[in-house]
C-alpha cells in the first residue's frame, strides 16, 4: 500500500490550504487549471520523444512535467500530471489520444451489459504510476507549495465514455440519462466508488487537495443536475471529508447551477469566466472557498489588458475570504508563457506598485 499521511505541506506552510481553509489573504495564491502542457517549450521537447500516453504512465517524466511551470513561475501549486480519462483504462476502456482529433474510446459504453462489464479498479496496483508520481512530486516541490490530485467527475467522464470522444453535442449520453435513468445511475455509481477509492489512495500518495473536474455538467439545467449528478458528488466528498482530505470542484458554464454548487459538500468552488465573482459569492456564501477566473483567451491580449483584467478580477474577490486566483478555463495551446508570468506579477506585484504612485 502506498501510503504517505504524514503531510509535508500543512495550511501553516501553504497559502493554497490557508486560502482552501477560508483564509483571507492580502495577496491571494495562484495556480493555472492546465498549467503543464502543451503551451511550455519544455513540455514540447519531451513531448517529441514520447507519446501522451507514454509521458501518464512514466512517474518520473510526468513528475517532471508537474515540475516545469513551478520551476518557470513559482506558483502556489502544482498539479499531479495525468489525465481525467486514465482511470477509464483499468475500468475497460480502449482509450487513445489521436493527433489533432483528441481522446478516443473504440469500445464506448452503451448498453447495460457494457455497464455490467466494466472492472473494479484497485488503484494501487491499477493505477500505480499515478501514485508513484504522486509521491515523487511530495518529495520535490517545496513546502510552501501545494500538490494538488484530481480526477474527472463522474458526468463528464461518463461523457467522454459514453460518446467515444469529445461529447459534444452530449446526444449519446443524454439518451442514457433520459430514456435508461436507471443504466445512467448505475454508471455514475460505479465511476463514484472508483473515484472515491482513487482519491483516498491519491491522497495517501502526497495530495494535500484533490479537485474534481466537471467540465460538461454546465449542459445539464438546474433540473437535471440535481437528480442526476448532486447527489453522486457528494456521496464522492462526503467519503472524502470523512478522511479529511480538502476538496475542490471545478465545472465550466456553471452560472445557472450556483444555487445547486452550494450545496456540494467540497471545500473549493471554481468558476468559469462567465461567472461574476462577487455574484457567485453572494449565492454560494461564505463557506466555500472560490477559485478563478481569468478568460483563458485574456492572455492572448496585450500586456495592459492582461493587468487590467488580473485587477479587476481581484477587486472582484476582495471581500471573498478564502479565495484562490485562476483561470476560469485551462491555459489554452498557443498560450505566450510570458503572458502567464504578467498575471502572476499583476497579482503579486501590481498592488505594490499601486501603493508606491
Ligand atoms: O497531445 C498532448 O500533448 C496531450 C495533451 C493533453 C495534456 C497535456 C491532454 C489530452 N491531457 C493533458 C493533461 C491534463 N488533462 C492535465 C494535467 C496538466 C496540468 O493541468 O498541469 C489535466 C488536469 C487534464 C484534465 C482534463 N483532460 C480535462 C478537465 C479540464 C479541462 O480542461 O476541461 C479534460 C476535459 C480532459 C480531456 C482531454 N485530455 C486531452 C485532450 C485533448 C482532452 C479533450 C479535451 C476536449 O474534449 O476538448
Amino acid at each position: 500500500m502506498m501510503t504517505k499521511t504524514n503531510k509535508r505541506r500543512t495550511a501553516e506552510s501553504c497559502r493554497y490550504l490557508r486560502a482552501v481553509h477560508g483564509d483571507k489573504l492580502v495577496i491571494p495564491p495562484v495556480w493555472f487549471m492546465r498549467q503543464a502542457g502543451r503551451y511550455l517549450p519544455e513540455y514540447m521537447t519531451i513531448r517529441k520523444e514520447n507519446s501522451f500516453l507514454e509521458m501518464c504512465t512514466n512517474p518520473e517524466i510526468a513528475c517532471e512535467i508537474a515540475l516545469q511551470p513551478i520551476h518557470r513561475f513559482s506558483l502556489d501549486a502544482a498539479i499531479l500530471f495525468s489525465d481525467i480519462l486514465i482511470p477509464l483504462v483499468p475500468m475497460g476502456a480502449n482509450l487513445s489520444f489521436v493527433e489533432s482529433y483528441g481522446p478516443k474510446i473504440v469500445n464506448p459504453i452503451r448498453t447495460d451489459s457494457d455497464i455490467e462489464r466494466i472492472k473494479e479498479v484497485n488503484p494501487d496496483n491499477d493505477l500505480s504510476y499515478v501514485l508513484k508520481t504522486l509521491i515523487l512530486l511530495d518529495k520535490k516541490l517545496p513546502h510552501n507549495t501545494a500538490l494538488i490530485g484530481f480526477a474527472g467527475a463522474p458526468f463528464t467522464l461518463s461523457s467522454y465514455w459514453i460518446e467515444g470522444k469529445k461529447p459534444e453535442p452530449f446526444i449519446n449520453i443524454k439518451k442514457m440519462m433520459y430514456n435508461k435513468p436507471d443504466s445512467f445511475l448505475k454508471l455514475q455509481e460505479k465511476l463514484a466508488k472508483m473515484l472515491t477509492d482513487y482519491l483516498v489512495s491519491q491522497y495517501k500518495a502526497g495530495a494535500d487537495c484533490v479537485q474534481l473536474f466537471d467540465t460538461w455538467a454546465g449542459v445539464l439545467s438546474e433540473y437535471e443536475y440535481r437528480k442526476y449528478n448532486l447527489s453522486v458528488l457528494n456521496t464522492i466528498f462526503d467519503r472524502l471529508r470523512a478522511h479529511r482530505i480538502p476538496t475542490a470542484y471545478f465545472v465550466k458554464d456553471c452560472s445557472h447551477l450556483l444555487n445547486a454548487l452550494k450545496e456540494l459538500h467540497c471545500d473549493v468552488i471554481g468558476l468559469d469566466w462567465k461567472t461574476p465573482l462577487g455574484h457567485a459569492r453572494s449565492i454560494i456564501g461564505p463557506d466555500k472557498a472560490l477559485q478563478g477566473n481569468l478568460d483563458p483567451t485574456v492572455l492572448f491580449a496585450d500586456e495592459h489588458i492582461i493587468r487590467a483584467e488580473v485587477r479587476r478580477i481581484l477587486a472582484e474577490s476582495c471581500s471573498n475570504d478564502g479565495y484562490i486566483f485562476n483561470l476560469g478555463h485551462g491555459i489554452l495551446p498557443g498560450t505566450d508563457p510570458d503572458k502567464v508570468a504578467i498575471v502572476i506579477d499583476e497579482i503579486r506585484e501590481g498592488n505594490k506598485r499601486i501603493a508606491e504612485v
